[in-house]
């Protein structure tokens, strides 16, 4: 008989996993960050604006007639927001450690607390299946209650991904990123799979924290959520994994986190 191929999953153990911040405070920043994303691509939202219910329209209509007349299209770059907003954007670059890269403080300083980094990906429930995807694939990361975020983006899993990012659109509404496949990302907080295990040398200054995204979340804001479920019979909040502060980190250092692997 031969053997089944081998799979590693990453996770934390719960004692590690202990909230740095109330996940009300990463749900505030994350909102901040997404208005002020969809906020600067307004004018290219129309669609989207035109879905909402009336209250919500009229309020960001104001902020676009607030615009000077002619003035060019808001258009920052993504990480120019998450710096005009955070007071820091993140990147990744090339790290001394993995082939991969890792991910740095790109601009600013990132406090003590602050949310820098989501980990994308579909997430699956404990009981279904992800064989083939996770073949070789370092990307997996196993949160406390064994639900399941493939962060590959490449091969099988970025089909998935994209076909259930595809799946749940309602007319212009997304109902969650699938930019971070792609070089032109919308959301520039996701790229938590990419950051590097700590070292004695190297020790962690960001960790990993839960969270369920509540239901109420603003429809016209999903679409920075970089998490899509695999299933679409899924009910109630989505999982998502944030990357936290765990010092102050400044202008160029690198993002390190704590992660162990299990090889299941
Ligand atoms: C990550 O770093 C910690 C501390 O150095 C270590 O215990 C752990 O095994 C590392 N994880 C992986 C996946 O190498
Ligand atoms: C809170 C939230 O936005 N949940 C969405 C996450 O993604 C799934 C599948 O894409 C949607 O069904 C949820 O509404």
């Amino acid at each position: 008989q031969r053997p089944l191929p081998c799979r590693t999953l990453r996770y934390v153990p719960a004692e590690l996993e202990d909230k740095v911040v109330p996940d009300a405070e990463v749900l505030r920043t994350l909102l901040a960050v997404f208005r002020a994303l969809f906020a600067n691509a307004l004018p290219r939202q129309r669609d989207v604006l035109a879905a909402l219910p009336e209250p919500v329209r009229s309020k960001y209509q104001d902020l676009l007639s607030a615009q000077p007349r002619g003035a060019p299209v808001l258009g920052f770059t993504p990480q120019d927001v998450l710096y005009q907003t955070l007071g820091f954007s993140v990147a990744r670059a090339a790290s001394s450690l993995a082939a991969a890269g890792g991910v740095f403080v790109a601009a600013g300083r990132a406090p003590r607390g602050a949310v820098v980094g989501m980990y994308p990906g579909t997430v699956y429930q404990k009981y279904e299946p992800i064989f083939f995807q996770s073949i070789g694939n370092p990307f997996i990361f196993r949160c406390l209650d064994g639900v399941l975020i493939d962060g590959n983006d490449k091969g099988i899993s970025k089909v998935v991904y994209r076909s259930c990012n595809g799946r749940d659109r309602l007319g212009p509404l997304r109902m969650s990123d699938s930019t971070w496949l792609t070089s032109e990302m919308q959301n520039p907080l996701a790229v938590g799979q990419y950051v590097n295990n700590c070292s004695n040398d190297r020790p962690a200054n960001v960790c990993y924290q839960e969270l369920d995204v509540p239901t109420g979340f603003p429809v016209e804001l999903k679409q920075y959520l970089p998490n899509t479920t695999y299933s679409c019979a899924q009910q109630g909040p989505l999982r998502c994994v944030v990357l936290v502060a765990l010092r102050d980190v400044g202008q160029g250092e690198e993002l390190f986190s704590n992660y162990y692997t299990v090889v299941s």
